[in-house]
């Protein structure tokens, strides 16, 4: 089934607005929190949200391993646990801002947010069920079902057996102190961090070492790079480089475009990366034309958290401004002015545009 393109031009569909109010953003006044509060951090849920009696559920641990597990979450709150602070961010995020957008939940965006989460690591448990040597990847399924691309599926998704591996990997049951929420994967999630959202599977059901790549919906068609159906693209792994900035004043009701009075303005935001630590952000009052850089702030809360920046602007006269912030990391990515197209609308980390009117 071939992906709907909307018209340059053409507005947000009914379809789209009701995937938008279920799968709700994070306020951006909101990046004044670094936990983000559970009921403001992002959403995003393909299907239903499964209804789990917690004494019935059981994780299966299975596959390629000497010795399949199944684990109550008594069992799996009994092993070790860590903690972890963690930015999670929907690799649809800045999807409607594409000319030519996709068909698909329409973030702008907002789909992003940070929690504390709390979990055993996945390796542990891999380990104690003797993870053979044949497993190439780690497949993980949902309880979750629906008909997506016109196939009936649970929502699976896989990782490479070195990814799966990595010590920060966690198989989550708390998010900020709290088990984790229905609509977050309760009982138990995973969180890969560094990693774009479509990874962090929720509502775990299975975990089965398998012996080849996963071809599944999720892994081969959906969460592609590619420009044409028939190509088999490029599949999304970590986060790009994005800053977004608290938008400064007060806004105007039905536009949010921002008022802020003639006099020196505190701009503040947050940034982050999945693939190495910001090395920096700049923030432009034109459009981006010239640029200046921002003040990092003291160190995220872990390696994949994202990190505080401000930059005192003073605004030269009345009138209208675009404020841009954008990020680069340590491996030298750097958010572009500009977004490159692709068929699922995916990765748009192009610069925030914030129209401020100073009088
Ligand atoms: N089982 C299941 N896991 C899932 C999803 C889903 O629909 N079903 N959505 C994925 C996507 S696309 C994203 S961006 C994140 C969102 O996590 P959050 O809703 O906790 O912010 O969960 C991922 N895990
Ligand atoms: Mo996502």
């Amino acid at each position: 089934m071939a992906r709907e393109i909307a018209e340059p031009g053409a507005g947000i569909t009914l379809e789209e607005l009701q995937l938008a109010t279920r799968n709700h953003g994070m306020p951006l006044e909101a990046l004044r929190y670094p936990i983000t509060p559970v009921g403001l951090h992002y959403l995003l849920i393909h299907y239903d949200i499964p209804v789990v009696e917690p004494e019935s559920w059981k994780l299966e641990i299975g596959g390629l391993v000497e010795r399949p597990l199944e684990l109550s979450l008594a069992d799996i709150r009994a092993r070790p646990a860590e903690e972890l602070v963690v930015t999670m961010e929907c690799a649809g995020n800045g999807r409607a801002r594409l000319e030519r957008r996709p068909i698909s939940q329409p973030w702008l965006l907002e789909a992003v947010g940070t929690a504390r989460w709390r979990g055993t690591p996945l390796r542990t448990l891999l380990e104690e069920a003797g993870l053979a040597d044949e497993a190439v990847e780690i497949l993980f399924t949902g309880l979750d079902r629906g008909v997506e691309g016109g196939i009936a599926q649970s929502f699976q998704r896989s990782l490479p057996r070195e990814e799966a591996l990595r010590d920060e990997v966690l198989l989550v049951y708390e998010m900020n102190g709290e088990p984790l929420p229905p609509q977050h994967g309760f009982p138990l999630r995973l969180v890969v961090p560094g990693w774009y959202g479509m990874t962090n599977v929720k509502w775990l059901a299975r975990i089965e070492a398998v012996d080849r790549p996963f071809e599944g919906y999720q892994q081969s068609t959906a969460y592609r790079l590619r420009l044409e159906e028939d190509e088999e693209g490029r599949p999304l792994d970590r986060m790009l480089p994005r800053s977004l900035m608290i938008p400064p004043g007060q806004p105007e009701f039905l536009t949010r475009e921002r008022n802020v009075p003639l006099e020196p303005c505190l701009l503040e935001g947050r940034a982050w990366s999945g693939t190495s630590p910001v090395a920096g952000v700049e923030v432009s009052a034109d459009g981006g034309e010239n640029w200046n850089e921002a003040e990092l702030g003291q160190e995220a809360d872990s390696a994949w958290a994202w990190r505080s920046w401000s930059y005192r602007w003073e605004p030269p006269a009345a009138g209208t401004y675009e404020l841009c912030s954008r990020a680069r990391d340590e491996a030298g990515n750097e958010q572009p002015l500009e977004p490159d197209w692709n068929l699922g609308g995916y990765v748009n980390n192009a610069v925030q545009r914030v129209r401020v009117v100073v009088s």
